[in-house]
């Protein structure tokens, strides 16, 4: 299957060895090795991204821009076919190959503050970097990917239309997230606030989509899939999501789920390194609050998911997807609990200090 396609960037199939790389829950990516030359080999997940196009569309964008205005930033881009194609299609889906970083280290869980600052100030960067940029060029690749009012309709559906064991079985926890429903809420104030403006938001910044060096110096962002317009909240909560906590999603140990105040004064101060300027008072009041809106939305895209039988990020084990929404029920408590002891930490931005209720 992937030698047809190697073929089409103009590689013989047969000097290249392919391993399967990352640990990606939509896309399927392999290395590909000769010698010590080493690309990026990707499948695109088109039941998910259903027009792979806008995904090249947009990379291709924002790549030019930063070019021409930028042109020592470092962006990764993907590289061209033989006929020029930056996506190729053959019957088994949608491929693209990318360079591979050389000299590049890669964490799955962030295991100091430092790294935290690093990758949240690389975000701000490239936020910061394409402040000037008209972010409606960029199309949605997944619509409505952030928008926590449809998640929460989906989950409702999933509520009604779900599995009727596995509704059972997460009664309890099904009960405990409809109480949350003030942080959809509060999602639609922002949408309707003048005070908040989309931008260009990369829309998963888990720390394994940044790139280091070995002194652990930022080199680049990668997984650029979902970059689209956005609130700074997609960005920023996501880091909260997966950097405070010294355990990923799958940690099943929920006793080890705690939030990490240093950890959260890092992404503060790393992303408003780069973003200070460009965020409004409102918005920086925003910054708890999202962590909260990230938490709460990715824990019932996989509750829903555990209810809709799996079809979305698929499961190892059975109840994988349901234990994933625990771990993110319980991270979101752990934030709730920390949020003055947060506030206290990073005091002298005195917006963030201002968002207490
Ligand atoms: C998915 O495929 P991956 O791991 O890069 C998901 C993100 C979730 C993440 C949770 C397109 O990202 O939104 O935060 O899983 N991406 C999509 O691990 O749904
Ligand atoms: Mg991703």
């Amino acid at each position: 299957m992937l030698a047809s396609i190697l073929e089409i960037y103009g590689f013989k199939p047969e000097e290249w060895i392919t391993e399967p790389f990352g640990t990606g829950l939509i896309n399927h990516t392999w290395l590909l090795k000769k010698n010590d030359e080493q690309y990026i080999l990707q499948r695109i997940n088109n039941n998910v991204f259903k027009d792979p196009y806008a995904i090249s569309n947009n990379i291709r964008l924002v790549g030019d821009y930063l070019q021409e205005h930028f042109p020592d930033y470092f962006f990764v881009t993907p590289i061209h076919s033989i006929d020029g194609r930056e996506i190729v299609q053959n019957d088994d889906g949608y491929f693209r190959i990318l360079p591979f970083v050389k000299n590049s280290v890669t964490y799955t869980t962030v295991e100091s503050p430092e790294l935290a600052f690093t990758a949240a100030r690389q975000f701000g960067k490239f936020t910061h970097l394409l402040a000037e940029f008209d972010e409606k060029l960029l199309k949605e690749t997944i619509p409505n990917f952030h928008n926590l009012s449809l998640r929460y309709r989906q989950f409702e559906e999933s509520l009604q239309q779900g599995n009727k064991e596995r509704l059972s079985i997460a009664a309890n926890i099904s009960k405990q997230l409809e109480k949350y429903r003030y942080i959809v809420d509060e999602f639609e104030q922002i949408k309707k606030s003048p005070q908040f403006r989309k931008r260009v938001m990369h829309c998963d910044t888990k720390i394994s989509n940044v790139l280091f060096d070995k002194k652990n110096c930022g080199l680049c962002i990668i997984d650029l899939d979902t970059v689209m317009p956005g609130f700074f909240i997609s960005d920023v909560g996501d880091m909260m999501r997966t950097y405070l906590c010294p355990v990923s999603e799958e940690e099943k140990d929920f006793s080890k789920i705690e939030v990490r105040d240093d950890y959260f004064v890092a992404i503060v101060e790393g992303y408003l390194a780069e973003m200070k300027s460009d965020l409004t008072e409102e918005e920086q009041k925003g910054f708890i609050y999202s962590g909260k809106f990230m938490i709460y939305m990715q824990c019932i895209r996989f509750l829903s998911d555990y209810f809709n039988n799996d079809v979305y990020y698929g499961a190892k084990y059975e109840g994988q997807n349901f234990n994933r929404a625990i771990n993110q029920l319980n991270l979101l408590q752990r934030l709730e609990e920390k949020e003055e002891s947060l506030l206290q930490r990073t005091k002298q931005h005195k917006y963030i200090f201002m968002s207490k209720k």
